[in-house]
């Protein structure tokens, strides 16, 4: 993503618009396409398409998926945690990036251990039993360091995406260490890979012999499920990829209405109507990257992006998708954001949370966007004829202010109407009775939009033993137990709903709880009607068919339900999972406090994480467990602070001969330097962080000016040494926009060479720290922009002779935590940032009680947590407001970056996940603090965001210390 977003959209779309590229259907029949079954171990499934939906085994699966980033989450065990928040959200999918860059630090080097074990991912979605688009690129966007470009392409002559020679190298490498474990993991092999997303929104600059390439890949791989697209930004781009050269099996559309202005979450719709549309006649309507959430490009903050992307948002346009567009395949961007630790960030878009507004909040806490994605999915993986479904003709509303679209199972003849504002962003109130023929009758049903809303209404549908003729209400879900049916339906709170129900003669009904009258018309219909006010539940036997416990709610009591396997549960925080055996309901679930969970079978006993507790079984047969909530949580201060400087390399006489000598006269960048010798870090193999620079010249005692010029990415800055003496600092440029033209001087900085600072015909240091805030990404496919240098690009001091320069950055790759996790400061080379490096020498001072001064100060603690076991108690690092000059300061948890504060930014708390931090034991603390003059940091806290009994259990990562 670029980062004015909508500026960038509008022109590319209109270049597009202009050159007649819009899309236009290809005609192709519709086909059952069979993607070639494999076996091997495991069951293996059958995955085919047609026009409405994938099938697995032939049975017609709506793939409801939400994008969850591995590598934004450096700890395996709350992958299984997030992974299992998405299932009980009704998801029955996880669409995945894989990230190149993350795994491999040097041409020919991969990584696929520890935080990076994507196999052990994948085992986990199986697990969780979740179907997973696979998404490796190569290249994936994502607001993510280069768009998941390794650093070292940059040094790789040929454009990036294209069939150059030397970019397919690289990429086949790539897709030579994934595709096999993407492979072994597909539902044709008794996995749950059911499809494979070739390359990332490829709309621009495209080139359709390498597009076709990395299919080409993909199926000498063994990979044999449905290949996809996800289709740039609506489907008005060209090429489409539904046909041709380079076409996929499954194009798909990506789509983001609400744009990206945090600032302004009730500005709806500023980049269209977001109706995902029919790219191929012979496959569903994949709406591959829905937009759920945003990125704070503003730095509005991620509550912003939440609001902006809230639940009135997603019945509106999640369920337009449903109805308006057939869509039978959906990704969801992003379910749970991450983090950008480490040096994962693209600087032009982010900064360390990669929260995104997300349903699930970035310390992994539900939000009420995941209550509505509840209501949502379970009602799309509950009722099958959502699967096939042609539009049909709506029931006319006798007021216009309520406007009405359907579709019908063309098989089943189940009805679906989407009711809505006739503009979609109003939020009007707005009644009307519908005259709605549906299969069982014609019915009049009065319906109501209050606000921004949009419903989705069911007929003539075969609930189980049941028949649901018409509702007003929307459908959560429904399951069968113990010999009976078990729906919930639900409406907006104190809104008038009406449900029809066909009997073959009049049943019973008996109201169990709340104010429902029920009429029967003697012609098979038995009429409920209800405010919606609470949960009522109503009884209703005999009438010919099975019993049936209907339960009548607002939405915010739809909420409350969970459904795992048959089981029908109510209440708790979260329930992962639920089963029974023999008279024992065993639930997996989360509590924030103490509280009843009530479980829809007939069981007497419950167990909740394996404990029991106590239980009472209600008349209405099912059973309530009483669950008791968190221990109490404490937490340590920070104390016992050391603190020490560095930057020795600004000193004059600082051993620098182990460095790089930096003479190169040409570079792969196209983007020149202003100067020679090319200074480019990453021409030196200097990929991520900060990076050092000592030039060597004979002074002429003439010299006036240090002239530089540095390229860091947005929101980095540098710092100038000369002869040991602070010159100052100033803000490095960036090469941002595509079809912007080259900045000629970027970031730039002068400094005075103070008055006899340098002596004639003694050498000179001019030392300079650079900071690269990470690589551009390459999203228009043109190269330039990922290519970007980081470093210096211009250096001179004017009355000078030529320097002579050497360059250091990161000492050596981490091997645990990768290379993204440490840069080129001093106290980075000597491992100042890992658990055991002996500070007892340093000065004994908190941050916040010592004054740093400009350059690089080092703070350690250690602190030790012992947190309950079997809680999760997601922690941040919080920081105060500081005092003086503007600093950043790099956070290191027992040696893994997990962030960069700015004074001034957006963020000031962040997220340190378990399993990096240590739960029950010793923690190391180091703060790297970056100062552009006298400074005072914090005041910095432990800050518990919840505590939740249950969780996942979870393992210490592997946090190795200082080695030598
Ligand atoms: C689309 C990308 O495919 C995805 O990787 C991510 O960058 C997302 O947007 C925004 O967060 S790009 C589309 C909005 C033009």
């Amino acid at each position: 993503m670029p980062g004015s977003p909508r500026t960038k959209l509008t022109v590319l779309l209109a270049a597009f618009a202009a050159a007649g590229g819009l899309w236009a259907p290809t005609g192709a029949a519709a086909t059952e396409k069979t993607a070639e079954t494999a076996t091997a171990g495991k069951p293996a499934h059958r995955v085919t398409y047609d026009r409405y939906s994938m099938m697995v085994d032939g049975r017609r699966v709506l793939l409801w998926s939400g994008e969850f980033h591995y590598f934004r989450l450096p700890s395996p065990d709350l992958w299984r945690d997030v992974l299992e928040k998405i299932k009980a959200a009704g998801f029955n999918g996880v669409s995945l990036y894989f990230h190149w860059g993350y795994h491999s630090p040097a041409p020919g080097v991969y990584d696929f251990t520890g935080v990076r074990d994507v196999d052990r991912l994948l085992r986990m979605t199986e697990e969780a039993g979740l179907y997973v688009v696979a998404r490796p690129g190569p290249y994936i966007n994502a607001e993510t360091t280069g768009g998941g470009f390794p650093a070292w392409l940059k040094n790789v002559p040929g454009r990036a995406r294209s069939s150059d020679p030397g970019y397919t190298r690289a990429y086949r490498e790539w897709l030579s260490h994934i595709n096999p474990i993407i492979a072994r993991h597909q539902l044709t092999r008794g996995g749950s890979v059911i499809a494979y997303n070739a390359e990332n929104e490829y709309a621009a600059n495209t080139d359709a012999a390498y597009m076709q390439d990395v299919q080409k890949q993909a199926r000498a791989a063994g990979i044999d499920v449905p290949i996809t697209h996800n289709q740039c930004c609506d489907a008005s781009w060209t090429p489409t990829w539904a046909s041709g050269q380079g076409a996929v099996q499954i194009p798909g559309v990506d789509d983001y209405p609400q744009a990206f202005e945090c600032r302004e979450p009730d500005v709806w719709g500023t980049w269209g109507e977001g109706v995902t549309e029919r790219l191929s006649d012979d496959a569903p309507v994949y709406a591959a990257e829905y937009q759920a959430g945003a990125i704070d490009g503003n730095k509005a903050g991620c509550e912003g992006c939440r609001e902006l992307t809230g639940p009135n948002f997603m019945k509106v346009y999640y369920k337009s998708n449903l109805i308006t567009s057939g869509a039978t395949m959906f990704g969801y961007y992003m379910s749970f954001g991450g983090t950008n630790w480490g040096r994962l960030a693209q600087p032009n878009d982010v900064y360390t949370s990669y929260d995104y507004g997300a349903a699930i909040t970035e310390n992994r806490q539900l939000t009420g966007k995941y209550d509505e994605f509840k209501r949502q999915g379970l009602f799309t993986t509950t009722v099958a004829p959502l699967t096939k479904t042609d539009p049909a003709a709506a029931p006319s509303s006798d007021d216009a202010a309520v406007h009405t679209e359907a579709r019908a199972n063309p098989d089943t003849r189940t009805q679906f109407v989407l009711v809505r504002h006739p503009d979609r962003k109003t939020d009007a109130d707005a009644s009307a009775d519908l005259t709605w023929n549906a299969p069982d009758g014609t019915y009049k049903v009065p319906v109501r939009v209050k606000g921004r809303d949009a419903k989705v209404l069911v007929a003539g549908y075969d609930m189980g033993g049941q028949r649901l003729a018409v509702s007003s209400s929307e459908l959560l879900t429904h399951t069968t137990a113990g010999g009976r049916d078990v729906a919930v339906l639900y409406g907006t709170e104190d809104v008038p709903g009406m449900t029809v129900l066909r009997y073959t003669s009049k049943p019973t009904v008996k109201v169990l709880d709340g104010d429902v009258r029920s009429t029967y018309d003697g012609n098979g219909n038995l009429q409920l009607d209800y405010d919606h006010r609470g949960l009522a539940r109503v009884l209703i036997t005999g009438g010919g068919r099975r019993p049936l416990l209907l339960l009548l709610g607002t939405e915010a009591e739809a909420a409350k339900f969970w459904k795992s396997g048959d089981l029908l549960v109510r209440g708790g925080t979260l329930v992962r999972s639920a089963k029974i055996t023999g008279n024992t309901v065993h639930l997996r679930a989360d509590t924030d406090r103490a509280t009843d969970v009530e479980v829809f079978t007939n069981a007497s006993r419950m167990t909740v994480n394996g404990a029991p507790v106590p239980t009472r079984n209600t008349s209405d047969r099912t059973v309530i467990g009483r669950v008791p909530g968190p221990a109490k949580v404490r937490l340590p201060e920070l104390t016992g602070w050391r603190t020490a400087s560095e930057a020795p390399e600004a000193a004059p006489g600082f051993d620098d001969r182990t460095w790089t000598v930096a003479d190169r006269t040409t570079t792969v960048s196209p983007i020149k330097p202003k100067t020679l010798p090319v200074l480019y870090a990453d021409d030196y193999g200097y990929h991520h962080g900060h990076v050092w620079y000592r030039g060597r010249f004979t002074a002429t005692g003439e010299e006036s000016e240090v002239r530089l010029n540095a390229i860091t990415g947005k929101g980095g800055i540098y710092q100038v040494w000369l002869n040991g003496r602070y010159l100052g600092s100033a803000a490095g440029g960036e090469q941002k926009d595509s079809d912007a033209p080259i900045n000629p001087d970027p970031g730039p900085g002068n400094f005075t060479v103070p008055s006899g600072l340098l002596k004639k015909g003694e050498t000179a240091v001019l030392s300079v720290l650079v900071e690269n805030m990470g690589h551009n990404d390459d999203w228009t496919a043109e190269d330039t922009r990922q290519k970007q240098p980081r470093g210096l690009v211009g250096a001179s001091v004017a009355g000078a002779g030529p320097i002579a320069w050497k360059i250091q950055g990161t000492a050596k790759t981490d091997r645990v935590r990768g290379p993204l996790n440490n840069g080129g400061l001093y106290g980075e080379r000597t491992g100042r940032h890992l658990p055991g490096f002996a500070d007892r020498s340093w000065t004994p001072a908190s941050p916040a009680a010592r004054q740093v001064g400009p350059g690089v100060t080092w703070f350690r603690s250690g602190f030790r947590l012992d947190l309950p076991k079997g809680h999760d108690v997601p922690l941040t690092l919080r920081f105060g407001g500081g005092n003086g000059a503007e600093h950043r300061v790099l956070i290191y948890v027992n040696g893994w970056n997990l962030g960069e504060y700015v004074t001034g930014g957006p963020q000031r708390d962040f997220t340190l996940p378990a399993g990096i931090l240590r739960q029950r034991g010793a923690n190391t603390l180091a703060l790297a603090v970056v100062a552009e003059g006298q400074a005072t940091v914090g005041p910095i806290s432990l800050n518990a965001v919840a505590a939740h009994r249950g969780g996942v259990p979870v393992n210490d990562v592997p946090s190795p210390g200082r080695t030598s």
